[in-house]
Formats: C-alpha cells, structure tokens, sequence
C-alpha cells in the first residue's frame, strides 16, 4: 500500500516536470524576392518572407508543420535533418524515398516527437531545392541539459555558401556530358545568420553557447573567433565531454555548439573570419600550403557599437579539430559485435548517356516512381529483397543488428556523409591518403556520434549503428550537388517491422494526386521481383523540382512562371542575430531561440 502511493507520488510528480507540448507550425511555402549579399533573386520562403523561421521544442513535445505549397512552379518537401524519426519515418521528408512530392496548391502535415535535444536544421529533400532558401534551424532544448550552468546566452550562428542562380538551372549546368571534371557549381558568396552583417552583439563577462550550423550545399567552413577559445559541448545532437578548440571546419550540415566566454575587461570587439574553403581537399598541408580560401567572411562579436569594426581576423594556417577523438558525454562503448558490413567504394562515374555522375560501387542513384518505404510497406514478407526497390543501392539489415558501414573515399576532395535515422559511432576516420579500409586498426572505447562525417580524400571512414529504427534511411554527401549527382543510398532498416507501418492518408492523397502509385516494388507492380517498368536510365534533361502538370502543356507551364515571377515580397532585411538571456532556471522550458528574434 505504502509502496503503490509512493509510486503514484512519484508518476505525477514526473507528468507536471515533463509534460510535454505540441508545438505547431503552419506553413505556406512561397517564393519571396531577397537580396542576402546584394544580389536580388527569388528565394523559396515561408509565408512570404525569408529567412525562414525557427523551429522549436523542448525535448518530449510533439512537433507538428503543416506545408501548404503555394509555389506555383515546383514541387516541395522537409527534411528535419538529425531528428532520427522514431517510429514516424514517413516523417522524414525525403522526397521519393519516404514521401512523394508536395505537389503545388497541396498540403502534408509533419508530426514527430522530439526525442533527443540539441542542434539540428530542417531543409527541403527535395531535387536540389534548399541552396534556393528552404531552410532553417531547429532546436531542440534541453530542461536537463548538463552545460545549462555554464553558459548565459543561447545564440545561433549559421554560415552557408550563396549561389545566384536558381538550383534548376545550375543542375541543369552541371548534369551534362561537357562536365567532364564533375565540376559542381560555385557559390558567389557566403551568408551569416542568411545575411546579416555579422555583427553579433555581446557582453562582457558572460558566456555564449554559440549553435553553428552548417547550411551550405558545397563548401566547408572554417570558424576563427581571434583571440577567444572555443569549447565544444555538442556536435551533430550529441553531447561530449567538453573540448577546447581553437578553429573548426564545419561541413556541409554539420553543427557544432561551443561555448565562448567574454571577459569583463572593458569594451571590446571580437572579429572572427569564416574562410570557405572551395578547394579540392580542404587542408593545408606542407605540400600544398597555399589553400585557396576563395571567399572569406569577417564578422564582428560587438561588445563597443562605436569602436573598431574593422578588425581582421587573419590565420597563418589551418589546424582544425579532429572530431573523430572527441568523446561523447554518456561515454557510450562501441557497439558490437558487428553482425553485417555495408562497404560502399564511391567514384565519380557516367552514365550510358555519358552524364557526369557519382557512384557508390559503380552505380548511380535513379529515383524510382514508388517511395522505397511506401514499397517496403507493401511487399510484406518479401520486402527484404533488395532487387525490388530498383536503382536506389538499398541494403537491409535486421532489427537490433549491429551493421558497420565502410565508406572509401576515391575522390581527391573531402565528402561530408550523411545517414537519416541515427547518429553513427565514428570507429575510424584516417587523414588523407590513407587509401582502401583493410580492416580496422583500433577500436575507441567510446567513439563518437554524429549524423554527419567528414571522409578525407582517399580515404575512408567506418562508422556503426545498431538496427534500432526500423524504417528506410538515406545515406548520402550532403554536398547538395552530389546528391543531384546520384551519390546516394538506401538503409533498409528492419523492413519486417514495417509491413504495419501507416502512412497517413494526406501523404497518400499527394501521390494519387500525381499519379504515383502508393503500393508494390519500385514501378508499383505487385509481384516483387517484376520490374518492368522500372526507371534504370537517368533522365537527361534536369529541371530540379520544377513541377510540371501532366494535363497542361508546356504553354500553360510558361504561363505559371510568368504569373508567380513578381516577387511576392521586395524585402531584403539582413538579420542580425539578437542576444537573449536564456530562461531563468524556473522558464528552462522557455524558447530561448534568438536567431530571428
Ligand atoms: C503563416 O500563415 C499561416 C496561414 O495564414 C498562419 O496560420 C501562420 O501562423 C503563419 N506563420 C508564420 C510563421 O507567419
Ligand atoms: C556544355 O553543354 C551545354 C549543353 O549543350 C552547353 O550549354 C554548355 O555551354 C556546355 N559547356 C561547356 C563548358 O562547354
Ligand atoms: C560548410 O560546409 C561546407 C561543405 O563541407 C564547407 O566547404 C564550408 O567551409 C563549411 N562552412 C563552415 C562555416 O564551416
Ligand atoms: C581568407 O583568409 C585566409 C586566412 O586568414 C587567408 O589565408 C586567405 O588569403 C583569405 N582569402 C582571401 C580571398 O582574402
Ligand atoms: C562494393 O564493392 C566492394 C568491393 O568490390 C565489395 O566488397 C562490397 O561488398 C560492395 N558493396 C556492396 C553493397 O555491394
Ligand atoms: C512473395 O513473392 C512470392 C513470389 O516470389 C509470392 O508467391 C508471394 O505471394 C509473395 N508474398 C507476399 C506476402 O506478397
Ligand atoms: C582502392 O580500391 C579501388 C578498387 O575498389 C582501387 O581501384 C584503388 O586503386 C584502391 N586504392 C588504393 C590507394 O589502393
Ligand atoms: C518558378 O517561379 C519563380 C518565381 O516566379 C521563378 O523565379 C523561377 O524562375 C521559376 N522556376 C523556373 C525553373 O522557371
Ligand atoms: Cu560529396
């Protein structure tokens, strides 16, 4: 008796401290004309305006975003990258893998539990899309947090390469036989917080935690604060023991959380220099110690508004972090023993139309008509065999096995890969050169997690995960161009726990709305191993996400673009990231966001 009401005691005491929210966003999904660097373009927006906004929760709120796609000219999509999508992985957003595309004048809603806490991002998966603007932070807070004592602002800082041109025509660009050096475009310039000036203000004696995301669909950054020493708390969602840093590269959608303190020495500006590194292998070495840092950002932490804005932060060279020996905070061991090895050797290649393209294994990616989950859904018993999914490099593994991926870089140039559904150990990720994996050296006791890695040239990364999510995951460069490329394959994760998965029925309407069939293998054919109709030569003409409706002609295409092409907004609003006190101890379930406001 004394026992049960304790327990009842403790159950309620435990519902008021956690209860959790839903936290809803509803969305139109617009084009907004913007200038971020000076240069005025179309964007793709939400509700007629850009940046887009924040997302946030509180770990164990339910987050839900309705998409209404008001684009007119080109279907759309989100992806919340590094939420892992326990049990929801038709929430994923990977258009023609989890979900058809959000046709114009549709709408999908998104509904997932924010399991873990940190700093994510949400982009359009979507044919190239997010380079043109759809994108934006989410985070995730954390009233638990072990780091909450040893910072006072939470602050977000996100850095991203800039094209001028629209996605569509720069993959129309660079998808062709004359791109015989796999050339991907190249940004004209670089964005902080989407086009602020960079200057971010501070007080002295106090301690930033400082969300750096990686928004770039090429480059990788450098991130200098002269004179001021990082400490790393988090990478990719996962928390670790805390490091100092006094540089780091951050990838193609990599996030980093430092913290940095200021000193209560009088007033005081802080440069620091973010270097897009558009080079083939972004290291500085003896042998090549003149890296081409093409474009160059320097920004401003202003504690003195009238002072010195125009200090320099210069670096002689460039030693960044080696985010393979960090430790996570929770000291987890190494999974094992190892049950499957997934080895992918990836290699530029061309298609029988001589197309440029990236390969895993000497094949490209090719977007089939059925999403792979909605396929896995239906072939029941037989959804384990690999060939029904068409060319989408698909691999399965069963539930709570232990699978070390292997990935052999063979390209002269670091590649950020990306895996949906989990943050994988890091067991080994050799410097440059170090040529095929031949087996693994040295285990770490406690490796790293994160949802994306860096792999050097020539050279390889094995990474591990245990089989815990069942759903179908994307591993791919997150280079975006790469991914338009073909660089991209399918984890099929425990596909016997998926045969009662339900897809909701807005995700289905989408699908019959365009005709895509919602059941069967790759082409919808009911039998698994029929292919006929599969889709085994890349298209070659690329149009991005451009949307064409099967009962207009190209005529009444035309007369779309012409109609949507006045810019829904002439607002070219930089946004500098305003400081705001985190909660008090009492508000930790607070938004304390200060990206937009
Ligand atoms: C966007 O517009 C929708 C529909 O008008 C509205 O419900 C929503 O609150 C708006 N959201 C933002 C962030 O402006
Ligand atoms: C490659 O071919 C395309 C299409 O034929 C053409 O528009 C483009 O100018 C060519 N590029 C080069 C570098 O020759
Ligand atoms: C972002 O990632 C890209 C691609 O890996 C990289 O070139 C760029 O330097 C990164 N930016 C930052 C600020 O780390
Ligand atoms: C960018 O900054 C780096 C480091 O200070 C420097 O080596 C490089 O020359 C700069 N590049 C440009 C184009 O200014
Ligand atoms: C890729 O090729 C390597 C080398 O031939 C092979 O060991 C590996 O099993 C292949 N991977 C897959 C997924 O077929
Ligand atoms: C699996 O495929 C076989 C043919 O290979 C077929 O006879 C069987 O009915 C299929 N099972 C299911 C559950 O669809
Ligand atoms: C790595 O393996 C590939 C075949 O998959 C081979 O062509 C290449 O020469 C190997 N690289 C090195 C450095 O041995
Ligand atoms: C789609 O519409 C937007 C806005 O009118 C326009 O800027 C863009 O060029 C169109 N896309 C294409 C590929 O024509
Ligand atoms: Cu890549």
């Amino acid at each position: 008796m004394y026992c049960a009401s304790l327990i009842l005691l403790f159950i309620s005491i435990h519902t008021i401290t956690v209860l959790a929210a839903t936290v809803t966003y509803n969305w139109e999904v617009t084009w907004v004309w913007a200038a971020p660097d000076g240069f005025g373009r179309p964007l793709i927006g939400i509700n007629n305006s850009w940046p887009c906004p924040i997302i946030e929760a509180s770990i164990g709120d339910t987050v839900v975003v309705t998409l209404l796609n008001k684009l007119g000219n080109e279907t759309t999509g989100i992806h919340f990258h590094g939420i892992n999508q326990i049990n929801s992985n038709g929430m994923d957003g990977a258009v023609g893998s989890s979900q058809c595309p959000l046709p114009p004048d549709y709408s999908i809603t998104y509904s997932f539990t924010a399991n873990e806490a940190g700093t994510y991002w949400y982009h359009s998966h979507n044919m190239g899309q997010y380079p043109d603007g759809f994108r934006g932070p989410l985070i995730i807070h954390n009233p638990d947090d072990p780091y909450l004592d040893d910072y006072d602002v939470d602050a977000i800082l996100t850095v991203s390469d800039w094209y001028h041109d629209q996605s569509p025509t720069l993959i129309a660009k660079m998808l062709q036989p004359n791109n015989t050096k796999f050339e991907p475009p190249r940004p004209e310039s670089i964005l902080v917080n989407e086009g602020s000036d960079g200057h971010i203000p501070i007080q002295p004696a106090k301690t930033y935690r400082m969300r750096i995301i990686n928004f770039s669909a090429l480059t990788a950054a450098f991130v200098v604060f002269n004179a001021l020493q990082m400490n790393i708390i988090m990478v990719d969602g996962t928390y670790v023991r805390k490091e100092a840093a006094n540089q780091l590269r951050v990838l193609a959608a990599q996030r980093y959380d430092v913290l940095l303190t200021f000193d209560d020495s009088g007033l005081q500006n802080y440069p620091f220099l973010i270097a897009l590194d558009t080079n083939t292998d972004y290291t500085a070495t003896t042998a090549q110690p003149s890296v081409a840092f093409h474009t160059n950002f320097t920004g401003q932490l202003v504690n003195d508004p009238k002072g010195n804005l125009k200090g320099k932060s210069m670096v002689e060279e460039f030693y960044p972090q080696d985010d393979s020996l960090l430790i996570p905070f929770d000291e987890q061991p190494a999974f094992g023993p190892v049950v499957k090895q997934w080895v992918l050797n990836f290699d530029y290649c061309r298609d029988v139309n001589g197309y440029s393209r990236a390969c895993f294994n000497d094949t490209t990616f090719i977007d089939q008509k059925v999403p792979t989950l909605y396929s896995v859904i239906s072939l029941g018993s037989n959804n384990t065999e690999v060939s029904a999914y068409g060319q989408v490099g698909a691999f399965t593994i069963g539930y709570n096995e232990v699978l070390e991926i292997v990935i052999n870089n063979h390209d002269s140039a670091i590649h950020p890969f990306h895996l949906h559904g989990h943050q994988f150990q890091i067991i080994e990720r050799p410097k440059s050169n170090a040529g095929n994996w031949t087996g693994t050296r040295l285990i770490p006791a406690t490796p790293i997690r994160r949802d994306t890695v860096a792999v050097f040239a020539n050279s390889y990364a094995v990474l591990r995960i245990i089989a815990n999510n069942p759903g179908v995951f994307l591993l791919h460069c997150h280079i975006e161009w790469h991914v338009e490329m073909g660089l991209t394959a399918t984890l099929i994760e425990a596909p016997e726990r998926l045969v009662n998965y339900q897809i909701p029925q807005d995700f289905i309407d989408i699908c019959k709305a365009q005709g895509i069939p919602t059941d069967g293998n790759a082409a919808g054919n009911e039998l698994w191993s029929d292919t006929e109709g599969f889709v085994t030569i890349n298209p070659t003409s690329y149009v991005g996400a451009l949307y064409y409706d099967d009962e207009s002609s190209s005529s009444t295409l035309s007369s779309t673009l012409t109609s949507t092409s006045t810019p829904s907004s002439t607002s070219t609003v930089p946004y500098p990231t305003k400081s705001t006190n985190r909660p008090s101890k009492n508000q930790r379930n607070k938004r304390v966001g200060n990206w937009l406001e």
